[in-house]
């Protein structure tokens, strides 16, 4: 790969780097930028981390998290070298951040979405890589420096995540072979870092799943299920926003389903849109219809209407790539 070469390249040339990732950071964004900056700070650079949204405190077992700012933290600060992890746009930074976390010499991406813009004048964009966080570890190991016993839980972490636990399709023996690696350099406890990611769920998340879950529709060919969430839910459980997350994955499980929807109101009069495939339909496609993205079996948008009106809207449109989906499987048969 050449791009690594290029990427060394500016580890070689460069002092001062500045990392940054998506908004409402999950556990490969958080991984993967903590992954980079131990192997950056090992390597004597001097490296500061900048995200608009605060780390979630199901990652605060990580080490390093506590060193990421927010923007305000940056004042008139520029690195020379801004690093962008797992973030398929510039503007998945946030905007405020985008716009003032400047550069003076080199803008990276490294990302692995299918979706992702080549925004960097390096551009490290792997859609067949699991995670962010597998890009970094296989930078790193091009760069023949080993895997400290930190930054190992940090990549697993993301490569955890991202695989949905290595549930996902995602997941290969290579995907296994760096997990068995970064465990073994690591010495931490898989179940542990499990248990810190996914088991610290404040109840107000359980009260408001039963309350999605109550909202569930499936078409009547069973191919496509949809849940909402209202604001009135959220006041209702005092969940917050992000305690949506893992719902749609619930729903994609129901048999037959092959697209499944979580549709959140927002306090905007905007919807949020979570989409999952089991593999027939591209969603990563169908959220581009709404100027979003992600893969091609999970994907998200946010539409400017109210949220009844965007569940009947994406249901419609998945239906159309359902049936497209079919008469092209059709086709092939009659060939
Ligand atoms: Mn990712």
């Amino acid at each position: 790969m050449q791009n690594y070469g290029a990427l060394l390249n500016l580890f070689n040339r460069y002092h001062d780097f500045a990392l940054s990732t998506h908004i409402n950071p999950d556990g490969d964004a958080i991984g993967s930028e903590l992954g980079l900056y131990l192997f950056l700070t090992k390597l004597g650079k001097s490296v500061k981390m900048f995200n608009t949204d605060a780390v979630p405190g199901n990652y605060k077992f990580l080490p390093g998290w506590e060193r990421i700012e927010d923007v305000h933290a940056l004042r008139t600060y520029q690195p020379e070298v801004l690093i962008v992890l797992d973030a398929s746009t510039l503007e998945r930074i946030g905007k405020t951040l985008a716009e003032s976390l400047m550069p003076t010499h080199k803008l990276v991406n490294i990302d692995h979405h299918a979706t992702a813009e080549a925004f960097g004048d390096i551009n490290l964009i792997m859609p067949s890589a699991s995670s962010t966080s597998e890009i970094v570890y296989k930078l790193i190991k091009s760069h023949q420096t080993s895997i400290d016993k930190s930054c190992a839980v940090c990549l697993y972490t993301g490569l955890m995540f991202d695989t949905g636990c290595f549930r996902y399709s995602n997941t290969t023996a290579e995907t296994h072979r760096i997990a068995a690696e970064l465990i073994e350099v690591g010495e931490f406890a898989p179940d542990e870092v499990y248990r810190n990611v996914y088991e610290q769920l404040p109840v107000a998340k359980i009260r408001l799943s039963s309350e999605i879950l109550r909202t569930l529709q499936v078409t009547d060919d069973g191919k496509i299920a949809s849940v909402y969430a209202t604001q009135e839910m959220f006041r209702k459980t005092r969940a917050t926003a992000d305690a949506v997350e893992g719902i749609v994955n619930q729903i994609q499980a129901i048999a037959g389903v092959e697209v499944a929807l979580c549709v959140s109101e927002m306090t905007d009069r905007s919807a949020k849109v979570s989409l999952r495939s089991q593999g027939g339909v591209d969603v990563s496609q169908l959220a581009a219809e709404f100027d979003g993205g992600g893969h091609a079996r999970a994907a998200g948008c946010r539409v400017v209407m109210p949220y009844f009106s965007a569940i009947n809207t994406l249901v419609q449109t998945a239906q159309r790539y359902i049936d497209q989906s079919s008469t092209e499987h059709g086709d092939c048969q009659k060939d």
